[in-house]
């Protein structure tokens, strides 16, 4: 045997084949392949690094609803858009640590917290800092995303125990600017790189069917895949089209550019969890089975998500049932 078969375990292999190098034909090459090449391609990707039957399920609560001062073009929290979102006060750390137990009792193996804040003020920064350390106490995986952070905020959040941390880049840098104003894109670069080094997860990816077309689709993969290290997690958030918005009238994505669009990711980020996110309240079963074939195995479990509905538990343990598909513990 070579020696350097000796040094390099099978999974140290699999590591090393992780890039951030990609380049935009090459995506663009992946998103044009015929569609049985791009998700074979996909699913044996997939099953290099993943049990192909395993879903890891994380449940959603919006600690801090509505009233938030950004103009995310998608958002029904944001201030400046008619929508029927009331603003609410930052929840009570109790009323968090029961509808963490819930989650887990339910099957959650993450629970991730939610406000719509431009970044989080110090007064309500030292509460979050409670609750997460309430939901680590209960056995969970946590997560949060509060908007952009600080080294500080970030390093802070990582002291009290937090795992995860949310920060999407959207769409692709030449798109962003139809779609947000009060922040740039940079400044979602820079949080992501406090997370990062805080040694933080990071759990980052974007939305698609904002009217954005495959090369925006393929310049977002790009900009996550070929960060210095990729997301642990990433989720493809399809968009849920809020009346009052100015998205919410914007036509729907094709089902088969998600599943393309999932596959992918798969492909240029292959140790990643990909969430099939947003969106699933208005997917059949259909397209989200083959999104799993495709590559996603994780997906936001409960009724709903941050403002929006989700799939009935019932039926998505239903579906996974039927797909033979196990939950991850
Ligand atoms: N306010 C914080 C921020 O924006 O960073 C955290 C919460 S924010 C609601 C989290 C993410 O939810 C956004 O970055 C966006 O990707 C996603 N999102 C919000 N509204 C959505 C919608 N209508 N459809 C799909 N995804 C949406
Ligand atoms: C993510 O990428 N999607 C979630 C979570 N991170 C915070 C949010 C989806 C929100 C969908 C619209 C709503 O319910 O308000
Ligand atoms: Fe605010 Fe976040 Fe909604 Fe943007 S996505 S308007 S920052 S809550």
């Amino acid at each position: 045997m070579l020696s350097s078969q000796l040094q390099h375990s099978p999974q140290d292999k699999k590591h090393a084949q992780l890039r951030n190098n990609w380049l935009e034909e090459e995506i663009t090459a992946l998103f044009g392949l015929p569609f049985n090449d791009l998700i074979h391609q996909a699913h044996t990707t997939h099953r290099r690094y993943f049990d192909a039957n395993e879903i890891q399920l994380s449940t959603l609560l919006n600690i801090k609803s509505g009233g938030c001062p950004e103009d995310c073009a998608y958002c029904p929290q944001s201030l400046r858009y008619s929508t029927d979102i009331e603003e609410s006060p930052l929840m009570e750390v109790e009323q968090v640590i029961n509808s963490a137990k819930a989650a887990r009792q339910n099957g959650a193996t993450r629970f991730c917290m939610g406000a719509a804040w431009r970044s989080p003020k110090e007064k309500d920064f030292k509460k979050v800092l409670e609750m997460v350390e309430a939901v680590k106490s209960l056995g969970l995986e946590s997560c949060a995303t509060l908007g952009m952070l600080t080294q500080e905020q970030a390093d802070r959040l990582k002291a009290s125990g937090l795992d995860y941390y949310n920060h999407n880049l959207d769409t692709s840098p030449e798109y962003y600017k139809h779609i947000i104003s009060t922040r740039e894109y940079e400044d979602r670069l820079n949080t992501l790189s406090h997370v990062r080094k805080s040694g933080l997860n990071v759990c980052c990816g974007g939305i698609i069917g904002m009217g954005e077309n495959v090369a925006d689709r393929a310049k977002l993969l790009q900009t996550l895949a070929n960060l210095e290290k990729h997301p642990e997690s990433v989720p493809i958030n399809m968009l849920v089209r809020v009346e009052g918005t100015p998205l919410g009238q914007t036509d729907a994505i094709a089902p088969l550019e998600v599943v393309k669009t999932i596959a992918v990711a798969r492909i240029m980020m292959p140790s990643s969890y990909l969430r099939l996110s947003a969106g699933r309240n208005e997917m059949t079963e259909e397209l989200q089975a083959l999104c799993f074939y495709a590559g996603a195995n994780s997906v936001f479990f409960g009724e709903r998500l941050l403002t929006t509905d989700n799939p009935q538990q019932e039926k998505d343990l239903e579906l996974f049932g039927r797909l033979g598909i196990k939950l991850k513990t």
